[in-house]
């Protein structure tokens, strides 16, 4: 009889498991869900990668950072083909915006084609009003350095870009500091 039931219970549990995808304790996410810091989490199974900016987090170089970091001294990296979904939150008084783009040099004064569909958070020119959110996403799907970076004019130029990094090889994500980096207007030199 006891084992009767132990069986069906087993049976049940599998059921539930098989109906229910399984669960990290307590968060609510998947558990092919990693949460590598607050602004960065990722999802082995889905191959899809959640950034959080916060577009002038503090007054590091006069406020003009995503996530307090400037100058391409900030590398988020994903596997080719992965999907990668970007909100930003504007915690300063300026409007601004995010795009992809090549990382190729000089950068632009007024960025405004993105690189891959989907890529740019409008509106990308005007920016997002202080206190504004904004959305993006897209599939990383071309191996290469870029920057995600604030396509309000003369924004990037004065540092206010981070690198993407799209890469065959990467195992998972990452979320790293570049710390020997800070070039504020160019991609070139020491790319991640
Ligand atoms: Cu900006």
């Amino acid at each position: 009889m006891m084992q009767h039931i132990r069986a069906a219970a087993a049976v049940a549990c599998m059921a539930v498991a098989m109906a229910v995808p399984a669960r990290a304790q307590g968060t609510g996410a998947p558990a092919s869900v990693r949460q590598v810091n607050q602004y960065f989490s990722y999802d082995s199974v889905a191959h899809s990668a959640r950034l959080t900016i916060v577009a002038s987090l503090d007054s590091s170089n006069q406020a003009l950072n995503f996530n307090g970091s400037s100058g391409g001294d900030l590398a988020v990296e994903v596997p080719t083909g992965w999907t990668l979904q970007v909100r930003m939150v504007n915690n300063g008084p300026l409007r601004h915006s995010a795009l992809v783009i090549a990382a190729d040099g000089e950068l632009p004064i007024a960025p405004r084609d993105p690189v891959f569909a989907g890529s740019g958070i409008s509106p990308i020119e005007r920016g997002l009003a202080p206190k504004a959110h904004g959305t993006m996403q897209f599939v990383a799907k071309r191996t290469g350095s870029y920057g995600i970076v604030c396509g309000v004019p003369a924004h990037a130029q004065l540092g206010m870009w981070l690198f993407l990094v799209v890469r065959d090889d990467a195992p998972v994500p990452s979320y790293r500091f570049l710390s020997t980096r800070k070039v504020l207007g160019s991609m070139d030199g020491a790319r991640p």
